[in-house]
């Protein structure tokens, strides 16, 4: 294996267009974050580099859909993205976003530099124009019928039903999603990466890891399945890449460059070098030079993703950086499969999935238990399965009665014999326990099984095996268990002390190696546990390599004598009526897609209509009939407005989020409807007391929702 100073580790921007899943966390940041962790206590130096994908379709797709403009999407989404990654512990270095102005002009010197070179092929083209909308038409801006299977709906790069890619003038009646009309072919200009040029250097690189005759990285080393889909690529033929786009949503294509107006860089260039800037933005807030981590040999990249994402980092992203002429390539791209729910493929438009940032909220403090979960079921080689029952037996069965039974065992005992201080014991006493030696050699010779274990576990993470790794990790704590199992010291405490106090040490030094090699992949359980030994936090800083040099000098992990705090329990188990509520949350929205249409469409005027609810929660809203007495607008709130309203028995304020659509003055005397056992809340210091209801239509237009004049006021609605 290359031995590199020191290691840049990338996990996939997220795009900013809908929240995060369990298969998002599991294709490709857990990987990323254990694997950081884990080299941090090794005493490497490494960083873990992420961000959000905020151009392309992807994005413009979702504003359309939500009624939004992109930028409040990037921001929705970015928002959530930095809570969810923190409230998971996905320790980034750093997390940057690829709106930000740094990434626009990282990314144009990327371009200028390539474009300078004459790297790029002009090349002029045919595609889809929308005239009613005056705009050319991303691939995925265009419907149409699928040429293969006849699915109407298929989109202009890839047909959902049969899941053939195409493009956009192969669909039968093609239609743009903006304006609905036909489009019509017109020529335009790009700029292109010749990628068919690049075979010459891309096949040895890929296949014998051999780059500019040298070795570059072991290819052996490289999962099957990664190779496979870069060999097929290959073996298809490779053809020129257009690098830019006509699009009003995305980096600028450099002004200087002759042709730039109105063109914007193909999100799958700038989104890598998000990567870049993410780097450079880390740098300059932690006074570090980010050129050494991208430029020096002796600096190894690792990209972490998922299986979608393979051709861009294993090809095209490669190959813009082998153009530029400065940068390392890949060592590694240990791309994950996909991770499937319940027996059905995670989708987001169908809301068949676990949100990531939902469980957080469902089950706090819970954390720990959904990354061991997912660690687990990694989908590494293949694609695995998320289903909440095995969630549980999983939780129940390894974390409650291996892990944290064991760990609670030996703290309490060492509470019930020496009231919480770590026993010594003499090394020359004889050991009347099975193995029959004297105490010292039982101690080492148990140590030394933790030292191989956590080599163990070290190389499955250097294999990115993490299913393996968090095998040997678990194999501790059983091992642990055994050792209490076969040496009985609630039996022989009182006949044999010296030998109580041995196991008693051993049993200690297990849970205290355990609290550390547990912090990648547990975060959350080995602080609480560090907590409970009354040990200082791990940083993450050479720790585990500490603990593995004192074993190998026969030194303690904890002193003889020190005082450990109160032991809890680290899990507690989880019952079946938690795991059901999450299985009926998980198939509501399925209900609802059978009885109402599929999909949304994306250019529907409607809003979809709502999941179905019961007689009994309508039974539950109180609507009144009232009239507006005063109308003022809210110092310092451009949407709100004040209002007083008589409900006949009895006068009420309101604050409501109206001011953009009416003045005060024109709604005063109106008869409106209102919730009238609405929660009171606080809106800018003042207290509202219900919510009058408006009509809003899919452009976020707002009517008032009218009580006929006659009808006596604090009338109810139903
Ligand atoms: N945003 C695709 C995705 O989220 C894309 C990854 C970019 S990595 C540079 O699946
Ligand atoms: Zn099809």
């Amino acid at each position: 294996m290359i031995e590199y100073k020191r290691h840049l580790v990338t996990a996939a921007l997220p795009y900013a267009n809908g929240p995060l899943h369990v298969g998002h966390l599991c294709g490709a940041y857990l990987p990323a974050d254990i694997y950081v962790r884990f080299q941090r206590l090794m005493g490497k130096d490494i960083i873990l580099i992420c961000g959000s994908d905020e151009h392309g379709a992807a994005i413009t797709m979702r504003a359309i859909k939500e009624n939004k403009t992109p930028q409040e999407i990037i921001d929705t989404y970015h928002e959530l993205f930095v809570k969810t990654f923190k409230g998971i512990g996905i320790s980034f270095d750093y997390y940057h976003r690829t709106s930000d102005p740094l990434h626009h002009k990282t990314s144009q010197d990327f371009f200028m530099n390539l474009y300078n070179k004459g790297e790029f092929k002009e090349i002029e083209s045919e595609q889809y124009y929308d005239v009613k909308s005056q705009q050319f038409l991303a691939d995925r801006y265009i419907v149409g019928t699928c040429p293969k299977c006849g699915n109407e709906n298929a989109y202009g790069d890839q047909c959902e039903n049969c899941g053939s890619s195409l493009s956009p003038t192969e669909l039968i009646n093609p239609k743009s999603v903006l304006s609905g009309d036909a489009p019509e072919l017109r020529k335009t200009k790009h700029w292109y990466l010749p990628l068919d040029t690049y075979e010459s250097w891309l096949r040895p690189w890929l296949e014998q890891g051999i780059l500019d005759g040298k070795e570059h990285h072991d290819p052996s080393s490289w999962k099957n399945h990664v190779l496979g889909q870069c060999k097929s690529w290959i073996d298809g033929g490779l053809q020129p890449r257009a690098m830019t786009r006509d699009l009003d949503w995305g980096v600028d294509v450099p002004h200087e460059i002759p042709g730039s107006k109105g063109k914007k860089l193909y999100v799958w260039l700038d989104a890598p070098i998000g990567y870049i800037s993410s780097t450079i933005q880390w740098a300059k807030e932690n006074n570090k030079d980010w050129k050494s981590y991208w430029q020096d040999p002796e600096s190894e990249l690792i990209h972490f993703i998922g299986k979608d994402n393979i051709v861009f980092h294993c090809i095209i992203f490669p190959a813009i950086l082998k153009a530029h002429g400065q940068y390392n390539l890949p060592s590694n791209v240990p791309a994950n499969q996909f991770m499937n729910l319940e027996g059905n493929k995670i989708s987001t438009s169908r809301n068949w999935a676990v949100w990531v940032h939902e469980y957080l909220e469902d089950l706090p403090g819970m954390e720990d238990s959904l990354r061991y979960y997912l660690i687990k079921n990694m989908p590494e080689q293949k694609d695995s399965e998320f289903t909440w029952k095995t969630f549980q037996e999983a939780h129940n069965n390894e974390l409650v009665n291996n892990l944290s039974n064991f760990i609670h065992r030996v703290l309490s005992l060492t509470h019930k014999y020496y009231k919480g201080k770590i026993p010594d014991f003499d090394p020359d006493e004889s050991f009347e326990g099975v193995s029959g030696d004297e105490l010292g050699g039982f101690h080492d010779a148990e140590l030394i099984y933790l030292f191989d274990q956590i080599h163990e576990l070290n190389q499955h993470l250097r294999e990115y095996d993490f299913r393996s790794a968090l095998k040997s990790l678990m194999d501790i704590s059983t091992a642990g268990n055994q050792l209490l199992q076969n040496n009985e010291p609630w039996k022989i405490q009182k006949s044999n002390p010296e030998t109580v106090e041995v196991v008693m040490n051993l049993s200690l030094h297990y849970v205290v190696a355990l609290s550390i090699a547990m912090k990648p992949f547990l975060p959350f359980t080995s602080d609480k546990l560090q907590k409970m030994l009354n040990l200082p936090l791990l940083k993450e800083n050479g720790e585990l390599l500490d603990a593995l040099d004192k074993i190998a000098e026969g030194e303690f992990l904890i002193a003889a004598g020190h005082q450990i705090n109160e032991a809890e329990y680290l899990f507690s188990r989880i019952d079946d009526a938690l795991i059901q509520k999450q299985i009926d949350k998980l198939h509501k929205p399925m209900e609802k897609e059978n009885t109402a249409s599929a999909e949304p469409n994306p250019d529907s005027k409607y809003h979809p209509v709502k999941e179905t609810i019961s007689y009994d929660d309508f039974a539950k809203i109180d609507l009144r009939t009232a009239k507006i007495l005063t109308a003022e607008k809210v110092a310092k709130a451009d949407k709100l407005l004040k209002l007083e309203l008589d409900l006949g028995f009895e006068k009420r304020t309101v604050v409501s989020g109206i001011a953009q659509h009416y003045a005060p003055e024109e709604i005063i005397g109106k008869q409106v409807i209102i919730l009238a056992n609405l929660a009171p809340r606080p809106l800018k210091g003042i207290e509202s007391n219900g919510m009058i209801l408006m009509a809003e239509d899919a452009e976020g237009k707002l009517n008032f929702v009218q009580a006929d004049e006659i009808s006596k006021l604090g009338s109810i609605v139903k």
